[in-house]
């Protein structure tokens, strides 16, 4: 018997995409192949990218700092953004063109001002939860497959963590886009095939 699996769509918002605040290059390029793996998916859920407007990792929200330059936080080194996502503007929307009606779980992260979170399943402290896990863990899903943007930051951080908590992971990179910012495109694939997620 197959395991349940689960296809995680991770931020597929307007911000991500082209025009958006952080545009990801060709990002609406995976929403036709997302909606066709959501319609062959027995249980769909989709991430959702959702700061408060005075969030940390905003770069405006610091004096002095850019966007993309790194800062130190209490829980260790945070890219500082671009504003992005912010709770109940259209950017914080999912694409229009997403087929989001196949999706069973909307899960939100990066809500806390102080804290920002590129995985579905923890924030960037690695220890603060999502609930994403016990979610999974009560549907019996065994197998996770990602997809979304950006390939190198939250689908990432995404895959990293649910290899750890022991799900087996695949990744569809026909359907990522990704920022690829200083090689973290090529550190990221290195690093999730190194962990045993398959990426495809
Ligand atoms: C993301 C940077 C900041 C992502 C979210 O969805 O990959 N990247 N917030
Ligand atoms: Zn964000």
């Amino acid at each position: 018997m197959t395991s349940t699996s689960a296809l995680l769509v991770i931020d597929v918002q307007n911000d991500f995409c082209e025009g958006g605040a952080l545009e990801v290059a060709s990002g609406s390029e995976v929403i036709a192949p997302i909606n066709d793996m959501m319609e062959a998916s027995e249980i769909v859920v989709l991430s959702q990218d959702w700061h408060p407007d005075n969030h940390r990792s905003f770069a405006q929200n610091h004096e002095n700092c850019v966007p993309y330059e790194v800062m130190t936080m209490p829980y260790g080194p945070q890219v500082l953004w671009p504003k992005h996502c912010v709770v109940e503007t259209k950017g914080a929307e999912f694409h229009p063109n997403l087929k989001t009606g196949f999706a069973q779980m909307v899960v939100r992260k990066g809500f806390r001002t102080e804290i920002d979170s590129y995985s579905a399943f923890f924030e960037n402290d690695k220890t603060t939860a999502t609930g994403l896990d016990g979610y999974l863990k009560s549907r019996s899903v065994k197998r996770v497959t990602l997809a979304g943007l950006a390939l190198d930051f939250c689908v990432f951080y995404s895959a990293m963590d649910a290899q750890a908590l022991g799900y087996e992971v695949v990744v569809e990179t026909e359907a990522c886009r990704a920022i690829d910012l200083d090689g973290s495109l090529e550190a990221a694939l290195i690093a999730m095939k190194n962990a045993g997620i398959r990426v495809k």
